[in-house]
């Protein structure tokens, strides 16, 4: 697969709201901060299509984008990349976390053309009882998952495998489901794309 073009659509927070595209939907999920924009844009050949913040906890809506791509037979096909509202950022109250996870489960249950959750988490952290919530939301909704363990480019190259091993046992996730990224360096963000088309083509 490769990327072709890509739009930003339009932001949303209920159901109601959500475009009325057809096509098949991949959605980014994570903690603040953990580097969800910055793959989005990574993984999309953009600057900042996804808006990259240095403030956490800003992004409270979810952000649709349609993307043009090729096949391996050179045929155009179609996605939609959604950047999802983080969580896990001190600071906010109990009600906005209320109010964040009406509007996951919402998304979860409700989007019919979601194929599929990229879960990222932040490779130099322990696993996270939030990161373990969403899991499960994921797992208890019958959707595919894979889990990006982000910023590998701030451990040593020699730890990584080994790392995301750990993490994902932590996480009570097979190991075949990580993988470790970095937006800064591009590595491993290949793969990521090709767990998604193996979910289309
Ligand atoms: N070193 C490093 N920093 C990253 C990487 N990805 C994101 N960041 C930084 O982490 C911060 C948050 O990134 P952002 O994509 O906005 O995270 P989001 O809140 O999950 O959307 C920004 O300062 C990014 O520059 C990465 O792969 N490596
Ligand atoms: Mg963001």
């Amino acid at each position: 697969m490769r990327i072709v073009e890509s739009k930003f659509i339009k932001s949303a927070v209920k159901p109601a709201g959500y475009p009325s595209s057809p096509y098949a939907e991949f959605a980014f999920v994570g903690k603040s901060n953990v580097g969800k924009s910055s793959l989005i844009n990574t993984i999309l050949n953009r600057k900042a299509i996804a808006k990259v913040s240095g403030t956490p906890g800003k992004t409270k809506l979810i952000n649709f984008f349609e993307i043009r791509f090729k096949n391996d037979n050179d045929e155009d096909g179609f996605l939609n990349f959604v950047d999802l509202p983080g969580y896990g950022y001190a600071k906010v109250s109990k009600t906005e976390r209320e109010s964040w996870k009406k509007m996951i489960l919402d998304y979860f249950r409700n989007r019919l053309s979601l194929i599929g959750v990229i879960v990222l988490v932040d490779i130099r952290h322990k696993a996270d009882p939030k990161d373990m919530a969403v899991l499960k939301m994921l797992q208890e909704n019958n959707i595919k998952f894979v889990v990006a363990a982000t910023k590998s480019d701030k451990i040593p190259k020699s730890k990584t495998l080994a790392t995301a091993k750990k993490l994902a046992d932590e996480l009570q996730i097979n190991r075949d489901l990580i993988f470790p990224v970095s937006s800064l360096s591009k590595a491993g963000v290949e793969k990521i794309l090709n767990w998604i088309a193996g979910q289309v083509l």
